[in-house]
């Protein structure tokens, strides 16, 4: 009887939705239903979808359907995050274009969808490498270009030399890149930016809108990568030099214990500076700092080098002369790439001063040892010492003092610094949104006019074509980049780089609200109505690149008057990793499970509920640890109640057995608690629960042909609908009932059913009723005992005397034995 096989209904399902449709978001403003906006991080196309997929998507699947079950008018759309590396990558290999490997491969994915079944509306699928895409991702540049948030300079950049490309700071991880894991190298060009720096502000600042929505750890990251700092800009004057330098520093306070000046080894303060007999250690020095990583340059650990550059700098305040140093701990793009060194307080500056012998002075006196002599710098709060009108304050009072006098003097002002740099947006790579700007000799940068809009890429480059040569393969496609000019009509190239996958991606949810328009990147109408998103679901990776790319380009939209809100993403969840044998799956260490087998072996609704049952979403799931033959088995359970369940359709819940109501009633309440604090895996173990009540009343209660069954077994249908969608519907028609299950309604609970009732529980010692209790008819064993030996009535009649046995049957009767 428990032969039921969830890979049996799948086709047939498959087909009976495709015809129904019955996930389409409805625009109409006819349609009374409030809007709910349901969101998933789109896919990347390498290949099918993986074991991470089925997680991530049966996650938010929850979301969306019980917003479906709720009666909302729900958006739960699907697209593809299609431009990118690895799709240029096979085609190099192939000798073919890279659409024709990512298209095969949405279609592949895509197939895998209709089979894994999340409530889509297919009629909004986009790609981010269709031309009908991209036309407006290059609009949206050329907006953030007349606002000045797009622009072009020369300078120090990351340089993958596997990848042959350009990188975000974002994209470099410990000194290596992100995609291929190569030793990131420094390199001087000219590139792209988007000002991301010019919202720092309102990007900290709008996280309020966030807190109790987004997971804690992303505030948290977004927070530090953000990185603001207060406190002092200050100017000091360089010997034989015009222009002052200004250091930013996060401690004024300490300007009296300045006893050295260092600037970045890198920046072109120090090239200009260096005094010509330091030249030729100083050049050497240089040429070992180009090769060094960000991370090990800013690392305590490390011995400090350095050279002096034969040149002094005049403390503003007290006029001493301090010698300049170039050194690499000091990063040339990070405030102004010079700082003031105070080596008492700072660890840095001491390690530094005592490698370099240079002078340490105490200027705050925290009651701890001299820095000079333990090696510990004192970075806490004291008393101001050796400070002239510092003396006596502590740091906050002296911080104020020194900012307040240093203005008054015109040497200096409280400032703002921020860790965040722009965005570096070009890449030197094929497979991307082409840059609409054209150079001219004559009018120089001149943006495409928007009526010459996409600039496509061109198709007729294969193989070899496309493989890294430093700059981008577009470069060398003449017939493409040779263009007359838009102003002057003369010679004129366009601009061969193509912009980061992370710009395609900032903007695509906008996109969905009305993926077929063709006046503007989104119809603002649609976004009004639909947006901000209210539930977005997907992985932890993305907590700092793409969350925080996509706020800004909400802030920019919403600056240029096209959204009336200011965060895009509601809520976030991100779900865990499902790893194998406690570590991540990989396909080089053969650490692997294959989503495809899986449902091939277990059946769609079985992966499903074994990724929801694991655990919290948040969590991780070890694969290994997972069994799928427990899911098969209860959803066999399901089945058979609703094959056997035989009161009619429509028959009086109320004139059925009430124990079973009861317990119907609570598991709705529960569940649906349950699935609006995302507490999944415990909604399905009172699923499980129900499952379980059910079966006992068909057995040995009131029988199959009791409405409470019914009622019961139409229950666990539309609650397991969240969760294993296929057997849901299955059993929904087996009970009757017309499908689709997933909009069948939420069931509610009554309340009348919630109301715990109680049952008498008799107390005996040696055999004789001494007490009686009223007690829920769930009580535990445990807790029965122990209401049993607390009471005094069985105290009394114990008289003293120990106990041998307490015989507990729950809920009725518990038996004392006297020793
Ligand atoms: C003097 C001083 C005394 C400092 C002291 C700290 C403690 P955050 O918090 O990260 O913003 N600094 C400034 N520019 C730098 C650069 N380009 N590269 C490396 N370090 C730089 O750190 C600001 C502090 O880091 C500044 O305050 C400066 O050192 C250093 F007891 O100035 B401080
Ligand atoms: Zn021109």
């Amino acid at each position: 009887a428990d032969s039921y096989d969830p890979r049996a209904v799948q086709e047939k399902w498959q087909a009976r939705w495709a015809e129904m449709d019955p996930y389409r978001a409805e625009e109409s403003d006819d349609d009374p239903r409030e809007r709910r906006y349901a969101l998933d991080m789109f896919p990347y196309p390498s290949g099918d979808l993986h074991m991470g997929h089925a997680e991530a998507f049966a996650i938010g699947d929850v979301v969306a359907r019980y917003w479906f079950q709720r009666g909302y008018n729900v958006l739960h759309p699907i697209g593809w995050d299609s431009f990118g590396l690895p799709a240029e990558n096979a085609a190099i290999k192939r000798n073919e274009h890279p659409a024709k490997w990512t298209y095969a491969n949405i279609e592949t994915q895509a197939a895998s969808f209709r089979r894994y079944a999340p409530s889509f509306d297919w009629s909004r699928r986009l790609h981010t490498s269709d031309p009908e895409y991209y036309k407006w991702t290059q609009w949206l540049f050329l907006r953030f270009y007349e606002r000045g948030l797009a622009y072009r300079k020369g300078g120090q950049v990351n340089w993958c030399p596997n990848d042959q490309t350009v990188l975000a700071n974002e994209q470099v991880v410990g000194g290596h890149c992100e995609r291929c894991g190569a030793l990131v190298e420094r390199r001087t060009l000219t590139q792209w930016y988007f000002r991301i720096t010019e919202y720092a502000d309102r990007l900290l600042e709008d996280m309020k809108q966030l807190e109790g929505k987004w997971p804690e750890r992303v505030l948290v990251m977004q927070r530090n990568w953000i990185g603001r700092s207060t406190g002092a800009d200050v100017d000091f004057v360089i010997e034989g030099r015009k222009e002052p330098v200004t250091v930013f520093t996060t401690r004024p306070d300490t300007l009296y214990g300045a006893t050295f000046f260092v600037v970045a080894a890198d920046a072109p303060l120090a090239d200009e500076i260096c005094a010509p007999e330091q030249r030729a250690e100083f050049e050497a020095y240089r040429e070992q700092v180009s090769r060094e990583s960000e991370i090990d340059r800013l690392s305590t650990e490390r011995e400090k080098t350095g050279v002096f550059l034969g040149r002094y700098a005049i403390n503003p305040v007290n006029g001493e002369r301090i010698p300049i140093w170039a050194s690499d701990y000091v990063l040339a793009e990070y405030g102004h790439g010079a700082i003031m060194a105070v080596p008492a307080h700072d660890q840095r500056d001491l390690d530094f001063a005592r490698k370099f012998g240079l002078p340490v002075r105490v200027v705050v006196d925290t009651g701890e040892e001299d820095p000079a002599v333990t090696g510990v710098a004192t970075p806490g709060d004291g008393r101001l010492i050796n400070s002239g009108p510092l003396n006596g304050l502590n740091k906050a009072e002296a911080i104020k003092k020194i900012i307040q006098i240093l203005e008054e003097k015109g040497l200096g002002k409280a400032a703002v610094n921020y860790r965040l740099r722009d965005w570096l947006v070009s890449r030197q790579r094929f497979w991307g949104c082409p840059i609409p700007i054209i150079h001219c000799p004559s009018c120089g940068e001149v943006p495409v006019p928007d009526e010459d809009l996409p600039v496509t890429l061109p198709d007729n480059l294969r193989g070899a074509d496309l493989a890294p040569k430093g700059t981008s393969p577009l470069a060398a496609a003449t017939d493409w980049v040779n263009v007359s000019c838009p102003k002057c009509g003369g010679a004129a190239k366009r601009d061969s780089d193509t912009m980061d996958t992370f710009v395609d991606s900032s903007w695509y949810y906008f996109r969905y609200c009305s993926p077929d328009y063709t006046e503007g990147p989104f119809d603002v109408e649609q976004v009004r109505k639909w947006m901000p998103v209210d539930q977005y679901t997907g992985g932890v990776e993305h907590a700092i690149l793409h969350l925080l790319y996509s706020r800004f380009f909400t802030k920019v939209l919403h600056d240029m008057g096209m959204v009336d809100f200011t965060e895009p993403f509601t809520r976030l969840l991100n779900q865990g990793q499902v790893i194998l044998n406690g570590k991540a799956m990989s396909k080089s260490t053969g650490n692997l499970v294959d989503l495809g087998e899986q449902i091939a072996e277990h059946g769609v609704d079985v992966v499903r509920l074994a990724m929801l049952f694991s655990g919290p979403p948040e969590d991780d799931i070890d694969w290994a640890d997972v069994s799928p033959g427990a899911m098969t088995k209860f959803l066999g359970r399901v089945h058979r109640i609703a094959a056997e369940t035989a009161a009619p359709v429509g028959a009086d819940p109320a004139t059925g057995d009430v124990a079973l109501r009861r317990v119907t009633h609570r598991t709705i309440d529960e569940v649906t608690t349950l699935v609006e604090a995302y507490r999944f895996n415990v909604a399905i173990a009172r699923i499980m629960e129900l499952v379980s009540a059910t079966r006992r009343a068909i057995d040995s209660g009131p029988g199959a042909a009791d409405p409470a069954v019914r009622e019961a077994a139409e229950t666990i249908a539309v609650l397991l609908s969240l969760f294993a969608p296929y057997t849901a519907e299955e059993a929904w028609e087996l009970l009757g009932r017309q499908a689709p299950v997933a909009k069948a309604g939420w069931p509610s609970a009554d309340p009348a059913l919630l109301v715990e009732e109680e049952v008498t529980c008799v107390v005996q010692v040696a055999g004789k009723v001494r007490d009686r209790l009223q007690v829920s008819p769930s009580i535990s064993e445990e807790e029965l005992e122990r209401l049993a030996l607390a009471s005094e009535k069985v105290t009394a009649a114990l008289g003293g005397a120990g106990i041998r046995k307490v015989i507990v049957r729950a809920p009725k009767i518990v038996n004392i034995v006297p020793a």
